[in-house]
């Protein structure tokens, strides 16, 4: 069938119109669920709500230009823009405010993280990437304000290495980087350092992002007079404008409840950024917040009738409304009409959510209760279990954690009954556990094939009479291997470009693979580690440098925050395969010598942390996450550079097995276990303890985070039934969790004949030198005395007093 074509005029009209309309619709939608949101949470469905409510209007405007391929890392308030793109239906909205654990309902997050965290799929079932260029991404949020900010300025990175570079097989991630990354960002939460050090890490490379503020004159009570120098962000940051002699930003400031004008400065701020990789900020004021901060508290509090009076007048949704009445552009009635059918359906969106959330719960409440019913007819105990069941019955809309902890609490009464009844609660409790725990606790790690832990060890070969090289060789030849061989590799920290590194791991490899792949950076530390957050989410596979161990704690926030909390947030549909390399441990002074990997260990679950004690295993663990997929920080002996280690013949290939201890010496009096620079220091006494007849075992723990997988160490405290932790942490730090590990998780408790001890550091830091190393860490005579200690407490015939 055939239809009468239009005319041009009709066609751009009615687009036009609808175009708006389409607007209004999802802008009243947004609206209508932040309202109901506010509700849920007040009655108690939901335990807390933050919603998008006041800013809606330049979502929308965010959206239009939005394309395929493009990036946002926004923050919570972005539930418009989501809804806009079809990313969040209300639906999917209401599921993430009561937390369902089912992906396909709650497609944020599976109800770990609280509603308003946003995020898209970017990977398949399998593990697979998803062709990120057929869809509209959005990188997972977290809560901590402007934590969005360094994972930007990767992510648009990203655009500019893939059009400047040909990188194979890129095909799922850029065509000619002409992708956007979109950030949004709180006006208050432009006071945080990770705002402006990703200001001007974007300026200075000249990448596509399109930097949204959007500014409601507040940070919860906080107005702007206490958040920001002339309570004007682009005031202030107007030096960043680009000009005819400088590169810089394209700053647009624009009001958020003026349509045409939004949609003016989206569509221009695309162009900018899209075809000339311009950053741009747009600053969007104006902007209110229609019911307070959160459903946390109430913003009569701390606001003006005045300014109440004024968000009311000024609310983006209303002024866009007067607008399309006073252009024409629809009726009153025409919207009321709409407005009322879009009540409905969030109203209904709503009921079917918490239908669906709450049905599952309640047929397990009945099989619980026909559990306790079985148990309450024959139970010496039956008037109390008789009670729990009651109870349980009586709560109508049941939790997960009323149902565990009142079948938990019923075994209690049970004791000593050994009867079919019970079994039968306890496989019900086993089966609760086994089906509810994987929605909390699954993803911390890659749990596929791919997995780094499952890569296989390929030892360091040698020629039979190899070279003695300087560690750093060592490394740079790896590296050189490496870039060759996985051209989607690149690596950038201070001074890692031009002069390949502070230790020239690193030297020449910029002039062979070019200034984007090997690069320099800024005195930066958060925004390296975000820039190679952003890379690795477009498919890329950075090395980021940070220059020394003691300065990962600029950047430890977004590696514990972002980086580490990536795959459990996302439930595994995005992933950041982003390799850290630093040096560290023992060298000179307060800040050259720390060993602070108690902290690691604990900020960093969800990544690798890797020790390895010289450069040829510190090559083998960068092999093996190259064939993996996943983060990992890499801490290299800042003394063993230039230590001479033989050259291996298959550097590049030799891979250095992930979660495995290697015993560096064998012995039978006692375990040694430690890692890094420390463990030189315990291998050479561990030879001088044998001059008093003490014969130790030297355990390498070398992979921190995981530990031991294959429990070995505990295979030697069962032969040796002696156990010493040493490292140069701090007392209680990373020897504590060592000890753990192997005392409680491998069972090492039950092989012990003396207590289990730890050596470490002083609690101070290191003081300067070679006294200050020798009054600070741990040094040879404490370890000697330390093992000879425990041996002379088991036995002081043959070990008599030393001192
Ligand atoms: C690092 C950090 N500090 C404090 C908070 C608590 N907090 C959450 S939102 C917020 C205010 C943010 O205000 P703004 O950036 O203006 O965004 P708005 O909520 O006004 O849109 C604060 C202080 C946090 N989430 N993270
Ligand atoms: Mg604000």
């Amino acid at each position: 069938m055939k239809s009468e074509p239009k005319t041009s005029n009709d066609i751009s009209f009615n687009d036009f119109k609808n175009q708006i309309l389409k607007d209004y619709e999802i802008a009243v939608t947004s609206r209508e669920c932040s309202l109901l949101g506010r509700r849920e949470v007040l009655t108690g469905k939901a335990k807390f709500g933050i919603f998008g409510d006041g800013k809606e209007l330049p979502q929308l405007a965010m959206a239009r230009s939005f394309q395929d391929g493009d990036f946002r890392s926004g923050y919570y308030r972005d539930q418009t823009f989501m809804m806009a793109l079809d990313l969040l239906k209300p639906k999917d909205f209401f599921h993430g405010l009561y937390a369902t654990t089912n992906l396909a309902k709650e497609p944020m997050s599976a109800g770990r993280q609280m509603g308003g965290h946003f995020g898209t799929h970017s990977l398949n079932e399998d593990g697979s990437w998803k062709d990120l260029t057929a869809q509209k991404n959005s990188s997972a949020d977290i809560s901590c304000t402007a934590g969005q900010m360094p994972r930007l300025v990767g992510l648009a990175q990203a655009s500019k290495i893939y059009r400047n570079l040909n990188i194979p097989n890129s095909e799922k991630f850029s065509q000619n980087g002409n992708e956007v990354a979109w950030g949004t960002i709180g006006n208050a939460s432009t006071s945080e350092g990770l705002f402006f050090e990703a200001l001007n890490a974007g300026g200075v490379l000249q990448i596509p992002m399109v930097i949204s503020v959007w500014d409601d004159g507040y940070g919860i009570s906080v107005p702007a007079k206490y958040q920001t120098t002339k309570e004007d962000i682009s005031k202030i940051i107007s030096g960043f404008q680009r000009d005819d002699k400088d590169d810089g930003y394209e700053l647009l400031k624009v009001k958020g409840w003026d349509y045409t004008a939004l949609i003016h400065a989206y569509e221009n701020a695309s162009d900018i950024a899209r075809e000339e990789h311009v950053p741009v900020i747009i600053h969007v004021t104006e902007l209110t917040q229609p019911q307070g901060h959160s459903t946390s508290g109430s913003h009569e509090r701390y606001k003006s009738e005045e300014q109440l009076e004024w968000e009311r007048e000024n609310d983006c949704n209303k002024r866009f409304k007067e607008w399309i009445l006073e252009n024409g552009i629809s009726t009153e009635e025409e919207l009321s009409t709409l407005e009322k059918s879009i009540r409905r359906e969030v109203r209904n969106a709503k009921k079917e959510a918490w239908d669906e959330f709450i049905k599952p719960l309640k047929q397990k409440k009945k099989s619980l209760v026909a559990v306790l019913d079985t148990l309450a007819t024959n139970s010496p105990n039956r008037t109390f279990i008789t009670k729990i069941k009651n109870d349980l019955i009586a709560i109508e809309e049941p939790s997960k954690k009323d149902l565990a902890s009142m079948a938990r609490k019923s075994l209690r009464y049970l004791l000593g009954e050994d009867t079919p009844e019970k079994l039968a609660l306890s496989q019900w409790i086993d089966q609760f556990f086994k089906d509810m725990e994987p929605k909390y606790s699954s993803h911390l790690y890659n749990e596929l094939p791919n997995r780094a832990t499952a890569v296989q060890e390929v030892k360091p070969s040698y020629t039979s009479d190899p070279e003695m090289v300087d560690g750093r060789v060592i490394l740079r030849d790896n590296f050189d291997k490496l870039f060759a061989k996985y051209q989607e590799a690149l690596i950038f920290g201070e001074d890692s470009g031009v002069i390949g590194d502070v230790n020239q791991g690193l030297e020449g490899l910029q002039k062979k693979y070019g200034e984007l792949r090997v690069s320099d950076t800024g005195i930066r530390e958060a925004t390296i580690i975000g820039q190679g957050i952003g890379l690795a989410l477009r498919g890329l596979r950075p090395i980021a440098e940070i220059q020394y161990l003691d300065y990962i704690l600029y950047g430890i926030q977004t590696l514990s925050d972002d980086l580490a909390t990536m795959l459990y947030r996302t439930v595994g549909k995005q992933k950041a395969p982003l390799i850290v390399r630093t040096r560290g441990h023992r060298l000179e002074g307060i800040w050259h010598s720390g060993s602070p990997m108690g902290a690691m260990v604990h900020l960093l679950r969800g990544m690798y942390v890797l020790v390895p004690r010289d450069m040829t295993k510190a090559a083998g663990f960068y092999n093996t996450l190259m064939k993996s997929d996943e983060p990992a920080l890499v801490i290299e002996s800042l003394n063993g550079y230039r230590l001479k280690e033989a050259k291996p013949k298959n550097l590049g290939e030799n891979c250095t097995p992930i979660g495995v201890v290697e015993t560096v010496r064998k012995g039978t009096d006692i375990t040694l276990v430690s890692y890094g620079s420390t463990l030189r220091i315990v291998v050479q006494v561990a030879r001088e303890l044998q001059e008093v007849g003490i014969d130790a075992e030297v355990i390498d723990a070398q992979s921190l985070l995981p530990f031991d997988l294959r429990h070995d160490t505990v295979k030697s405290v069962k032969k040796t039934n002696r156990l010493l932790v040493v490292d140069e942490d701090v007392p209680g730090g990373c020897s504590a969790y060592l000890l753990q590990e192997i005392v409680e998780k491998q069972g090492g408790y039950a092989y012990l004949d003396s207590a289990p001890q730890t050596l470490s550091a002083k609690a101070h830091r290191p003081a300067f030198s070679t006294d200050g190393d020798y009054f600070s860490k741990p040094n040879a005579e404490d370890i000697f005395e330390k093992v000879y200690s425990i041996m002379h407490e088991s036995n002081p015939v043959d070990y008599p007093k030393l001192r």
